[in-house]
């Protein structure tokens, strides 16, 4: 250990003493400013059909009663895969990070993919975040892809009709509906100057950047939408990496022969930025104001989560050598960093690690947000359990996790339900950054193999990557991850980007043999997304799930909006409960819902549409189509 980490275990011992005392101060002063809650109250799905329906929503046909003597609906069976479909989607995606030898740092670094149904017909859609040849050096266009869902299985790239054609070297992207038109806009990350993309509604995006004032020049990675102060419009938050230009490009090597990709302490941080959404389509930065300003941070992930349950979003933001941040939301327009005193800041032996992409869900049925981490190799997933009383206990050994990830280098991962028996599980994108890194290190490679740790309850998981089929086991540089049920079929699909490499989807098989819900929320008073809302989910067995809406997560990416709660082995007897906590403060439930179904709920009118999940999925039959 070292004189650096030692001072840190110091640090850290001194300030656990404190730790009870801040916290249950924090929980009083978050007591004393709590909101008043509406209560709403609605019982049974069955006024489905004859409530009133958004043309703007993607509100899937209402669901037909079922006769007593209908045959039970197709169901799969079989072991759960999933399958490289890419190539028969048609999706031919490749990146391009400019490499050509002289290993600059952002090469090895991008990029992201989102999951946006930027038409709102029901059906996700794919945007892909490309970089580009560097200045001098040009050997043609590189842009992003929007590839449309044509909801049989394929998509169309649709990048140049809908005005997304441009060049960046780019990071990111974060999907929001800002204005709360209906239709989700697209943020777009870069090393340079950010684009923010107003999505139209008639199939189009207008840059709107220089309105906006969000270009946030930098090196920027993952952003997040979410509604910091409450009032109904999504706020942005967007991390930055390092102070880096082609003239700062600092030399290093690992063989001390050829150049190799810098490690981030050669470089200074650059401070991540909040811009404020004044409602006009203009945003203010406010990073400084809201206590956020710090040009220390090394920041690539960020992940939205209220882990103290007050209503008022907080942030954790994964830093690369630097110390991890949790900035819990004062409801006055400013942050404080509590990542030292509650426990997430460091590792357990007071030393700061690689932090990439990262994740929080409720993954215990606690109701309170676990955190995950993706780490460099030797460092191992990170893996915190919130107490309830506001720490945070490092349940990396404990879970399994820190001795299954030690070979891996994490970047995108996130919590997700792969098998839907309702517990959430740990799905991780990995790859080097050094690509001569067997040189030097011959048991580490720098194309790895996709991890899933299937979460066996009691907060313990086991590593499933190898049963899951080859499409997770192929080697590749990923570095961005986000899941949708992109064939509507009711499980959840992959979408995993490579470093200089193709994107691949790898459609999930068999999982729907479980029942499933799935609920898209639309807000009213809230932000239209609903980004930020709770769903606390309650099965005749007295099972209690909750999953929050959210932006950001993962690495670079962003994974569908509508929440899915896997509910287990099919049964005729399930009866569920919705309780919606909505960012305004309003509360709703939902009594007598049924499993199996695609819902849609507005903020204040219970369920305006449902329609059945069809199980068969859109390869064996014409599924039927949500309304245009
Ligand atoms: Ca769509
Ligand atoms: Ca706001
Ligand atoms: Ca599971
Ligand atoms: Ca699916």
């Amino acid at each position: 250990m070292n004189l650096e980490s030692s001072c840190k275990v110091c640090i850290g011992t001194k300030v656990k003493r404190y730790q009870r005392f801040l916290i249950a101060l924090s929980v009083l002063l978050a007591g004393c400013q709590s909101k008043p809650a509406a209560e709403v109250s609605q019982s049974s799905p069955a006024a489905a059909a004859t409530s009133p329906v958004s043309t703007l929503a993607p509100t899937p046909p209402p669901a037909e009663a079922a006769p007593e003597n209908k045959p039970a609906p197709f169901r799969p069976s079989g072991p759960i895969e999933f399958v490289d479909v890419t190539a028969q989607a048609g999706i031919h995606f490749k990146h391009n990070s400019g490499a050509f030898g002289g290993k600059y740092l952002p090469e090895t670094m991008g990029s992201g993919v989102c999951f946006i149904d930027y038409d709102n017909d029901g059906w996700q859609d794919i945007f892909l975040v490309n970089s580009m040849d560097w200045p001098g050096r040009q050997t043609g266009k590189s842009y992003p892809a929007l590839y449309h869902n044509n909801h049989d299985g394929t998509f169309t790239d649709v990048t140049k009709q809908v005005g997304l054609a441009f060049e960046s070297y780019g990071m990111g992207c974060a999907v929001g509906d800002y204005d709360n038109d209906g239709f989700d806009d697209l943020y777009v990350t870069t090393v340079g100057s950010n684009h923010l993309f107003h999505n139209l509604g008639n199939g189009k995006f207008l840059d709107v950047t220089a309105k906006a004032g969000v270009a946030s020049p930098g090196f920027s990675a993952s952003a997040v939408w979410f509604d910091y102060d409450n009032d109904g419009k999504l706020d942005l938050f967007v991390t930055h990496y390092i102070e880096w230009s082609i003239e700062k490009d600092q030399y290093c090597t690992l063989d001390n022969k050829n150049k190799s990709y810098c490690t981030p302490q050669t470089y200074k941080g650059e401070s991540s930025h909040l811009y404020h959404n004044k409602g006009n389509g203009i945003f203010e930065d406010v990073t400084k104001k809201a206590g956020l300003a710090d040009p220390t941070s090394k920041a690539l992930g960020v992940a939205l989560l209220d882990y103290d349950n007050d209503g008022w979003m907080d942030l954790f933001v994964s830093n690369d050598t630097e110390p991890n941040k949790l900035y819990h939301n004062n409801h006055d327009g400013t942050f404080t960093d509590m990542a030292v005193i509650v426990g997430v800041a460091f590792s357990d032996s007071g030393r700061v690690r690689a932090g990439m992409g990262t994740d929080a869900a409720d993954i215990d049925g606690s109701g309170l947000p676990s955190l995950v981490i993706g780490n460099f190799t030797n460092e191992s997933t990170s893996l915190y359990k919130n107490d309830g009383s506001g720490l945070f206990i490092d349940e990396s050994p404990r879970s399994g996790l820190a001795q299954m990830t030690p070979q891996s280098l994490t970047f995108g991962c996130f919590f997700m339900d792969y098998d839907l028996d309702g517990l959430l599980d740990f799905v991780a994108a990995n790859g080097h950054v050094s690509d001569d890194i067997a040189v030097v290190q011959p048991n580490l490679k720098y194309a790895q193999p996709a991890g899933v740790y299937r979460n066996m309850g009691d907060r313990k998981f086991e590593d499933v990557s190898g049963k899951l089929g080859r499409a997770l086991q192929k080697p590749v540089v990923a570095r961005g991850i986000a899941y949708a049920d992109y064939d509507n079929d009711g499980d959840l699909d992959l979408l995993v980007t490579a470093n200089n490499g193709p994107a691949r989807l790898l459609r999930n098989e068999n999982a729907n043999q479980n029942d499933v819900l799935r609920v898209k929320l639309i807000g009213t008073r809230s932000n239209r997304d609903a980004i930020g809302a709770n769903v606390t989910l309650t099965t005749t067995a007295g099972a209690t799930l909750s999953r929050m809406v959210k932006s950001g997560s993962s690495y670079l990416s962003q994974s569908e909006l509508p929440l899915t709660f896997g509910l287990g082995k099919p049964g005729t007897a399930k009866n569920l409960r919705l309780q919606i906590a909505w960012p305004s403060g309003q509360k709703e439930s939902i009594a007598n819902v049924k499993p199996n179904q695609f819902i849609t709920v507005r903020e204040g009118n219970g369920i305006i549409s449902s329609a059945p999940i069809n199980f068969a999925g859109i390869a064996a039959s014409a599924a039927p189509s949500p309304q245009r």
